[in-house]
């Protein structure tokens, strides 16, 4: 069991077959027993509370005291026992996503198994056939158990220690849900307007930086269990997606991003090798998904002034809350009074000021001289002088522009002629 969001350290294997352990942000692996060849695993399906982030916390439903419930780690040609115990209030299951096995073990309520009732517990058994990167979720009353925080992650190791070996390994699900601000349980009925945009069911700043040694070869695996598709953007580097919900992808078919969008129900694990120190921004690139729960239906105001306004309106609604007439940046910096348990919109500090981020925001750390195995946060990069962005100081240079092209200097080439009552739309 569990009861906190902090990354624990790696697990490294106690018994059975060696592999190099992932690292779950602001998550846990599971430990497992040995019981005649068989490597057992014990789910209980449960109601949770999760902090999402310092300031909020959400009543969900989970395993083994959070959500998402623990990392599965084991390796391929492993004969897994799954037992599951259900303490929800209502019959659930559990899938294996992408996991190749017998029909009977696939999880799906009514289909496959009989739905595992309140109180009882089933067990799952299968051989984990190959490596990769793979989820679990229930398939039972799957959109309210889905939108409560159901779902976990599974990595099968390969058997060969050296096979897409790398030095630090980061799995996190993506996933989302809509809690109005004040409450603590999410609207289970919401179909695609969901307000917290989460990685591990935390949020900025709550979510873990992921911490690296310079030089380290670096794998990410994410798996989305949202509503949506989030194209997952790193800056400083190109990736290449070396594995997907099918298996590893040969290195002749990978091609460079910086941006990979991962569909709904989609896995996918990238790669790069961290040659570039520094604090470099990992998110998704829908702007509204690295925000917290914000007013959907303000007006925007940007060149409206509204000065004297806004204080006649507040006689009327006490809380009426003015969005920016200058943009939304104030947000960031804006002491707004907000109801207990919810998030700032835009929030977090770096070393500069403030982040005005939210929701699938977090930072790679890549620093010189990390210890193998350290994932503890070094704190801000310190960057070397001269390589800041800098305020111009005095008067900026000439405006470089093109030479007209023409056969002598008074005659232009070409003669454009507007039609008449189309102003605009030249
Ligand atoms: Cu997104």
């Amino acid at each position: 069991m569990q009861d906190r969001p902090d990354m624990q350290p790696p697990l490294a294997p106690p018994n059975g077959r060696p592999y190099n352990p992932v690292v779950t942000l602001n998550g846990w692996t599971l430990p497992w027993r040995i019981s005649n060849g068989w490597k057992e695993f014990h789910l209980v399906a449960e109601p949770v509370r999760r902090q999402l982030a310092p300031g909020m916390t959400a009543h969900l439903w989970g395993y083994n005291g959070q959500s998402p419930g623990p990392t599965i780690e084991c390796v391929e040609g492993d004969k897994v026992r799954i037992f599951v115990t259900n303490k929800l209030p209502e019959h659930t299951t559990i899938h294996w996503h992408g996991i190749l096995l017998p029909n009977g073990m696939d999880g799906v309520g009514g289909l496959t198994q009989p739905q595992i009732p309140v109180g009882k517990t089933f067990v799952y058994e299968f051989e984990m056939k190959k490596s990769g990167t793979f989820m679990y979720h229930p398939h039972a009353d799957e959109m309210v158990q889905m939108a409560m925080g159901m779902h976990g992650f599974i990595v099968v190791h390969p058997k060969n220690l050296g096979f897409m070996r790398v030095d630090r390994d980061f799995v996190f699900l993506i996933n989302a849900f809509d809690i109005d601000p004040g409450s603590y349980t999410p609207k289970v009925n919401t179909m695609t307007d969901f307000n917290l945009w989460c990685w591990n069911t935390r949020v900025f700043p709550g979510i873990d930086p992921l911490v690296v040694r310079k030089g380290d070869r670096v794998r990410v695996r994410m798996g989305n269990l949202t509503m949506t598709n989030h194209p997952i953007h790193l800056h400083g580097y190109e990736f290449e997606v070396t594995g997907t919900d099918g298996g590893w992808v040969p290195k002749s078919a990978r091609w460079p991003e910086v941006t990979v969008d991962m569909a709904i129900g989609q896995m996918r694990a990238i790669e790069f090798t961290a040659n570039e120190a520094g604090d470099w921004a990992f998110h998704c690139h829908k702007s509204h998904h690295t925000m917290n729960p914000m007013g959907h239906n303000v007006p925007t105001m940007i060149g409206v002034d509204h000065r004297g306004v806004a204080e006649k309106i507040i006689r009327l609604v006490p809380d009426y809350m003015v969005m920016g007439e200058r943009g939304m940046a104030d947000m960031g910096e804006m002491e707004m009074p907000i109801p207990d348990n919810t998030l700032p919109m835009m929030t977090g500090a770096g070393p500069f000021g403030p982040l005005e981020m939210g929701g699938m925001f977090t930072v790679v750390k890549v620093r010189e001289g990390q210890a193998r195995n350290d994932y503890k946060d070094p704190g801000w990069y310190p960057h070397p002088a001269g390589t800041i962005a800098y305020e111009l100081k005095g008067e900026s240079p000439p405006a470089a522009r093109k030479k007209p092209v023409s056969t002598t200097a008074t005659e232009p080439v070409l003669r454009v002629k507007k039609p008449v009552g189309n102003a605009g739309r030249h």
